[in-house]
């Protein structure tokens, strides 16, 4: 008993000798995620070296302002960037900690996961790595990608050891930390939500959780970068799957005459039910991607992921009929299209089923779209070179349209706002 309690001390004492501490970090990519926690972790007084390959990007924040709108984001790079924790530039530099939070979009039809951005953020970074680092892919990535990132790594340095073949005797350290915070709310989710931390080996896991517990308040849990990798993606998909029940509800209500957002919510008061709310499709860079990649590599046993995506990805389909449904006696009818961004209140239109349907509506070069979105001030590229296409105010749209579409819930849209003069059609309850 006495033995294992000295055992124990020594195990802590030489766990904390070989601790490494975070002076510097480097932040590779300074978008919707990778700005944030840039941000936060410094303002934990962390020297904090933020990457991006837009110079724009770069240019705005040393000037203390930010490219994306998160709330209280602008607050805190002002503050980071004055006080001299927060500096942008365009390539790697040296420090203690690398994190790279980069997209992983697709490539080809097949929804085939692109790491091309991976590959040559850690190939760049590579010619700056020293003994003794960490580096912690963030970015959504199918399972297999951080080995992967490994890989590339030793490629560009064979100088230096890493995990895959030195196991816990690596020069260099490596993770998948995922994270899943929910945009408009990233700066307390970063913080407050547990995070789920896969080493390649246990000591990188134990590095990664030293990173980490420098600004999260959460639980930080072990596990391996494999296991990190699908429960990212598990996450998203369960969503997804939830909300195509709520979808397929929707519009097996509209055949019945039912209104779902009554059924739904009569459904809920059951204690064990919990359905969620049926909208104009998933979007966004995670929900609407993130279950491919599991399909993609499983494609003979992903049935139910595959066809909640399939089911999500059909409902813009469903609203564009009911719209065409409601103008087939008005010749070139106006139609207002409320939100184009992929939720409500963010100014993320990536992956919107929004944007889709506005711009579907518009390759009727007979219809006129009234797009009407409060957070961006021009028009997207998908729309911008198109004549019957505009983006006015809500007041314009209302007065003018012949129907009107809400097709995100955004707080600027509410029966208040919108009133009952004109044709209304609902997709995601805003107006009760
Ligand atoms: N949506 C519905 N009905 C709902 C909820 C959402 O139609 O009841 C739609 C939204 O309108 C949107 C899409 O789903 O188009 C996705 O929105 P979301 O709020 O569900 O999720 P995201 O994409 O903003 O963020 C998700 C989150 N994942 C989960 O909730 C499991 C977030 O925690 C992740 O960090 C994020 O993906 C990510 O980066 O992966």
């Amino acid at each position: 008993m006495k033995l294992d309690k000295i055992k124990l001390k020594n195990h802590i004492i030489l766990m904390k000798g070989k601790r490494v501490k975070f002076e510097t970090i480097c932040m590779i990519g300074l978008g919707y995620i990778g700005l944030p926690t840039a941000a936060v972790l410094a303002s934990r007084k962390v020297k904090v070296i933020g990457v991006d390959i837009s110079q724009n990007a770069v240019d705005t924040i040393n000037r203390g302002e930010i490219h994306i709108v998160e709330p209280e984001l602008d607050i805190l790079v002002r503050a980071t960037v004055n006080e001299g924790y927060l500096r942008a530039t365009t390539t790697p530099e040296k420090a203690d900690a690398f994190i790279m939070a980069v997209p992983t979009p697709f490539k080809g039809d097949d929804h085939e996961p692109n790491l091309d951005y991976i590959e040559s953020a850690t190939r760049s970074l590579a010619k700056v790595l020293e003994k003794g680092n960490l580096v912690v892919l963030e970015s959504t990535s199918p399972v297999g990608a951080t080995e992967k990132m490994a890989a590339w790594l030793a490629e560009e340095r064979p100088d230096l050891s890493f995990p895959q073949d030195a196991g816990e005797d690596a020069d260099i350290r490596i993770a998948h930390c995922p994270e899943r915070v929910l945009p408009g709310h990233v700066i307390r989710e970063l913080v407050e939500n547990d995070r789920v931390i896969g080493g390649m080996t246990p000591k990188c896991t134990e590095a990664a959780t030293d990173l980490y517990k420098i600004f999260v308040k959460g639980a930080c849990i072990a596990t391996n970068a494999r296991t990190a990798e699908m429960a990212k993606l598990t996450e998203n998909a369960s969503r997804d799957v939830q909300i195509a029940f709520a979808n397929e509800l929707s519009v097996l209500c509209d055949k019945m005459g039912i209104d779902v957002w009554e059924l739904i919510s009569l459904a809920n008061r059951h204690p064990r039910v919990n359905i969620l709310q049926p909208g104009c499709g998933v979007g966004g860079h995670c929900i609407a991607v993130d279950p491919w990649f599991i399909v993609n590599a499983y494609p003979d046993d992903a049935h139910i992921i595959k066809t909640a995506r399939e089911t999500n990805d059909g409902k813009p389909l469903f609203v564009i009929s009911k719209v065409k449904k409601a103008i087939i006696e008005i010749d070139n009818p106006k139609i207002a299209c409320l939100g184009l961004a992929f939720k409500p209140n963010i100014d993320d239109l990536r992956e919107s089923p929004a944007l889709e349907i506005t711009k579907m509506l518009s390759d009727n070069t007979d219809f006129k779209i009234l797009a009407v979105e409060p957070n961006v001030k021009t028009l997207p590229k998908v729309l911008e070179n198109r004549k019957n296409v505009k983006l006015v105010s809500l007041e314009e749209a209302l007065s003018e349209a012949d129907v009107v579409v809400v097709l995100v819930n955004h707080k600027e849209f509410s029966a208040e706002t919108l009133g009952s003069d004109v044709k209304i059609l609902d997709f995601v309850n805003a107006i009760n």
